[in-house]
């Protein structure tokens, strides 16, 4: 256990913390002091408790619950009969047997020999053990436990998978099909109880043994430093993103993981998606401290954080591991004009730039800014120095992109310069629409089918993958090869079957891999450089606001049985054929 560093709250968090505790009474106003005189400025004052790691979970997080597996489970061999596909969902003209129906190969399309397809998860997706062993709190346990009506179905991460003690059983299953790389994610407040300080190196065994375990089956380990699950300390002490005191932070907890596991991982992903978890500040108010910066600056302030910290840890890790591949994962759609006016075509100019662009034209393009985003940021952001700028300038050696799906944009109604010019539009200052369906002029018709309810981002528009990836590679990716780092999909209604054979025949999220395996070999075709792929995921797991009800798994997990069996669905064996089919033996 940790008790050698020091957590200090300001008052607000400790007092705050106490509260909900102990039901504490404030009686006494905080601006004045037991004689009466009057505070200045009573956020002035520090308390002076000091809270060991036992502490923080007790006053900030509350009970925890521990899985009914709390030691390393041996893998057991997958039996032959788990092995088997299922029957196919297209019809085939001559079909040549129940298992394997002719499948029309397309012989100018194959994935090279060494192109490698995987599966990925994500630390608090899929760990449980949240107190196991040392681990220091993190956001996602205050916002699973303490933040009411935070998570739709009310649970919490603290055993999901547990794959903090199944993860043998785990890459022996995902071996079983061939799969050749897994991508997962340290948990810092494992690594570094407090985000910053102590090095905890039970948790360093336990991604060693991960990692060893990979190598053992044949299994590429891939790791990315973070996926969301940010040391509530660093929260709690300055903000957490907000502060450019966390880069420093990152950086020295980048070169422990660099340190502990590159000898033996080659390829590396700073961080998850940034524009989703720079635009999750601010964060719930009243659970975290508040450093009272506007709402509006916040997600900003952590994308300057981001591309400071992510730069950094790219040079730090390059100079340490000279052959080691390091890039971190953009997210989005591909983004559709919905009718073909000029204004259209500005919604979505501007809806690549501050989404994709916010990182990629400093990272890939031009060391700083694009235009749109920094006439936006330049009046509370300070601008990055020339050496920050040479920093982050190429400081990826992959186009890693989170590929899902695609959308519709169109200009407000006001258009586009109105909307730029009038900071109170709702839709201020990205000023695109966006849109699941075609125009009423084409039909109005969905851009694929949905997934399920509670993932309504989510459609399959595989049709849109080849302009999606000549994007990339014509934007930012050039000459850089590209990753697909994640794509999946959820079964609509999937946690509503109740059926286990209903359960793992997966029609629509099979017929999403099947389609989307061709529509990236035709890209691939046509000259886009993709060297790998990650689906999302290994198996069901704690989908963050969403709790366990929207299923992104290849596999069933049944959460109800305590030991947490698994189950291929139908889609795996769809996915892992797009390979037998076409990959280079
Ligand atoms: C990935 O993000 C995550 O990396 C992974 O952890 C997650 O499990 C997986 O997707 C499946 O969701 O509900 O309209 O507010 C994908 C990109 C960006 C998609 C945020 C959902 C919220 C849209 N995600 N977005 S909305």
């Amino acid at each position: 256990m940790m008790k050698e560093s020091l957590i200090i709250l300001g008052v607000a968090g400790a007092v705050q913390a106490l509260d909900k505790r102990q039901g504490f009474n404030q009686s006494i106003p905080a601006s004045t002091t037991l004689d009466g005189t009057a505070i200045e400025n009573p956020t002035a004052y520090a308390t002076p408790f000091v809270l060991n790691v036992e502490d923080m979970w007790d006053l900030l997080i509350g009970p925890v619950a521990t899985a009914a597996t709390t030691t390393t489970v041996s893998p057991t061999p997958v039996p032959s009969s788990s092995l088997i596909p299922p029957p196919p969902l297209y019809y085939s003209p001559f079909p040549t047997g129940a298992q394997h129906p002719m499948e029309p190969k397309n012989e100018s399309w194959s994935f090279p020999k060494d192109f490698w397809w995987g599966v990925a998860g994500a630390s608090y997706q899929i760990e449980g053990a949240a107190k196991a062993d040392g681990r220091g709190p993190s956001i996602w346990d205050v916002l699973s436990h303490r933040v009411a009506g935070f998570i739709h179905d009310n649970t919490t991460a603290d055993i999901s998978d547990n794959n903090y003690y199944m993860y043998k059983q785990d890459i022996a299953r995902v071996a079983a099909l061939g799969v050749k790389a897994y991508s997962f994610t340290l948990s810092w407040s494992r690594i570094m109880p407090f985000g910053r300080g102590p090095v905890n190196e039970v948790a360093i065994a336990h991604y060693n043994d991960i990692i060893s375990t990979c190598i053992e089956y044949d299994v590429i380990p891939m790791v990315t430093l973070f996926h969301w699950d940010l040391p509530l300390a660093l929260q709690d002490t300055y903000g957490g993103w907000l502060s450019e005191n966390i880069v420093g932070d990152f950086v020295a907890y980048a070169k422990v993981a660099y340190a502990a596991f590159g000898d033996r991982v080659d390829h590396w992903f700073t961080v998850n998606e940034p524009i989703v978890f720079c635009n999750d500040y601010p964060l719930p108010a009243m659970y975290f401290k508040n450093f009272s910066i506007p709402n509006a600056h916040q997600p900003f302030l952590c994308g300057q954080s981001v591309l400071l910290s992510h730069s950094q840890a790219y040079q730090v890790g390059k100079a340490m591991m000279p052959n080691a591949t390091i890039s971190y994962k953009n997210n989005g759609g591909y983004k559709i004009p919905q009718t073909n006016s000029s204004d259209d075509a500005l919604a979505v100019q501007r809806a690549w730039d501050f989404n994709e662009g916010w990182f990629s034209d400093p990272i890939f393009l031009t060391g700083d800014y694009n235009a749109a985003v920094k006439a936006y940021v330049s009046s509370f952001l300070r601008p990055f120095t020339a050496s920050e700028k040479q920093t982050i300038l190429g400081s990826a050696d992959s186009y890693a992109h989170d590929a899902y799906t695609a959308q519709f944009y169109f200009a407000p109604d006001s258009g586009v310069q109105a909307c730029i010019d009038n900071t109170t539009h709702p839709l201020y200052p990205t000023c695109a629409n966006t849109s699941y369906t075609y125009s009423a002029q084409d039909g109005g018709w969905l851009v694929g089918a949905a997934a399920d309810p509670l993932s309504p981002w989510l459609h399959k528009a595989t049709d849109w993958l080849p302009a999606f990836l000549h994007y990339l590679a014509d934007t930012w990716a050039k000459d850089l090869p590209i990753v697909v780092s994640e794509f999946g999909f959820a079964e609509p209604f999937e946690s509503s079957k109740t059926l286990l054979q209903d359960i793992l025949y997966d029609p629509i999220r099979s017929s999403y891999f099947h389609d989307y395996m061709r529509a990236m070999l035709m890209a691939m075709s046509e000259g886009v450089n993709v060297v790998g792929c990650l689906a999302w995921s290994l198996y069901d797991n704690y989908e963050w606001a969403t709790g366990f009800s929207a299923k992104f798994g290849m596999q069933y997990v049944n959460f109800t049985d305590p030991a947490l069996p698994r189950y291929y669905k139908a889609s795996f064996f769809e996915y892992a054929r797009a390979f037998e089919i076409y990959q280079e033996k």
